[in-house]
């Protein structure tokens, strides 16, 4: 039975990740941070609980900032391969604590790479690192290829390139199995709700029931390549069953502005949206009921803006055989039809007098 560590356990991929590993018959190790409330909802259904016996699915706490942690469950362990999942991942938050996302994004993949060389597993754990879009930053051709220069627009996408580096440096300096997967947006019925996909099904779905009166946005001409991070995770396991070590872009090919995104998620829940204005004036009405549904809010713009991203997935289609199976009206689909399902349990509440504070964030 092969085992893997997956850091980032209780986030969006980790979660896909996990059970796709279980599925395969792996026994599979997660880090998750302490919380102070349990933080693992996207897990609980793998949930074991420590008492059965015959169990392959572990949970350790643990910290990307705290290498002696990192270094005792890779040694217990004694993985196979290693998915180093966890970051802070968000781009907005990033400017507001630049020091720890580089310590947890940057510094963290150096701590995990230091344990496999420390504990001499150099030749037998393989690693992956989730890597991102964000390197290619202010975009310096179109589509991105693994060979497009990198120009990082925010502490975040810095730190990770820093983690991208560091890893072709270990595959080069100690001959590890280490990769670089270079991951295009990818979202879900997971995804975290302060993400601009999530947040915009979320949104449209408690508009449709009268929950909540106004979507803020902030850049809405940003474009993505936005895919469905099922489709990611599988892409992520074949990349360390290979023959030699290798970086890819992971990619749909096909882009979208924000925009657009809330056009097509309205109209899953019948809404037509009515634009009018420009920039910090513009504004969404709801076409039949002339009622306003969407707002720019400059408070989400960044600093630096990552203004397009489109990526090329070639190298992945012919070296893995790799394509994406989940269209975007799919994905959109998806992510609407559970978040309407999670607000019309949230009506029930309202209606028997316990109301779900709305959230801006
Ligand atoms: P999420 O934000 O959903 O999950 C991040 C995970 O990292 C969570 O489990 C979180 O724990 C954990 N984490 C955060 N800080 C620490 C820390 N200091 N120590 C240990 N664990 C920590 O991200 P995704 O699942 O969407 O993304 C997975 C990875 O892929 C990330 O590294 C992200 O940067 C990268 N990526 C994501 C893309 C995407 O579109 N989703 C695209 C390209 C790259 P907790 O649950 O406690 O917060
Ligand atoms: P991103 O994702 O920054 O690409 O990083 P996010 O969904 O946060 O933003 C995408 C684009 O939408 C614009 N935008 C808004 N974003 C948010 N969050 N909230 C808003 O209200 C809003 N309005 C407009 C943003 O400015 C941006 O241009 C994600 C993360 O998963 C990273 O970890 C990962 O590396 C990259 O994708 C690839």
């Amino acid at each position: 039975m092969k085992k893997a560590i997956i850091t980032g356990i209780t986030g969006q991929d980790g979660a896909y990740l996990a059970e796709l590993l279980l599925n395969k018959g792996y026994e599979v190790h997660g880090i998750k941070r302490r919380a102070s409330l349990f933080n693992t909802d996207r897990i609980d259904h793998l949930y074991q609980d420590p008492h059965e016996q015959n169990r392959n699915f572990f949970l350790h706490y643990g910290d990307l900032t705290d290498s002696t942690n990192l270094i005792r469950i890779i040694q217990q362990v004694q993985p196979d391969e290693i998915y180093n999942l966890a970051a802070q991942s968000h781009v907005a938050v990033s400017f507001e604590s630049p020091e720890y996302t580089a310590d947890v994004d940057a510094l963290g993949t150096l701590r995990i790479l230091e344990g496999i060389r420390l504990l001499g597993l150099e030749k037998k754990t393989r690693f992956y690192q989730a890597s991102t879009s964000e390197l290619f930053g202010e975009v310096q051709e179109t589509p991105q290829t693994e060979k497009t220069p990198f120009y990082p627009r925010s502490p975040y996408a810095v730190a990770k390139m820093y983690a991208y580096w560091i890893v072709v440096n270990y595959r080069e300096a100690y001959g590890i199995y280490a990769c670089n997967g270079i991951l295009f947006n990818h979202e879900s019925p997971l995804r975290g709700e302060t993400f601009v996909t999530r947040k915009i099904t979320r949104a449209i779905s408690r508009i449709k029931l009268g929950l909540q009166e106004c979507l803020y946005l902030g850049n809405l001409d940003a474009k993505r390549d936005w895919g469905h991070a099922k489709d990611y995770v599988a892409m992520q396991w074949l990349m360390l069953q290979q023959e030699e070590p290798d970086d890819f872009v992971i990619a749909t090919g096909v882009q979208y502005s924000v925009r657009d995104f809330v056009n097509i998620a309205a109209k899953e829940v019948e809404i037509d949206i009515h634009w009018q204005g420009t920039g910090v004036d513009e504004k969404g009405y709801d076409a039949k009921t002339g009622k306003q549904i969407v707002a720019v809010d400059p408070t989400y713009f960044r600093p630096t803006e990552v203004e397009t991203l489109l990526g090329d997935p070639s190298k992945a289609k012919e070296k893995l055989g790799w394509v994406p199976h989940i269209p975007f009206g799919e994905l959109v689909s998806e992510m609407v039809s559970t978040d309407l399902e999670s607000a019309k349990r949230d009506l029930l509440c309202k209606n028997n007098g316990f109301e779900v504070k709305e959230r801006h964030e």
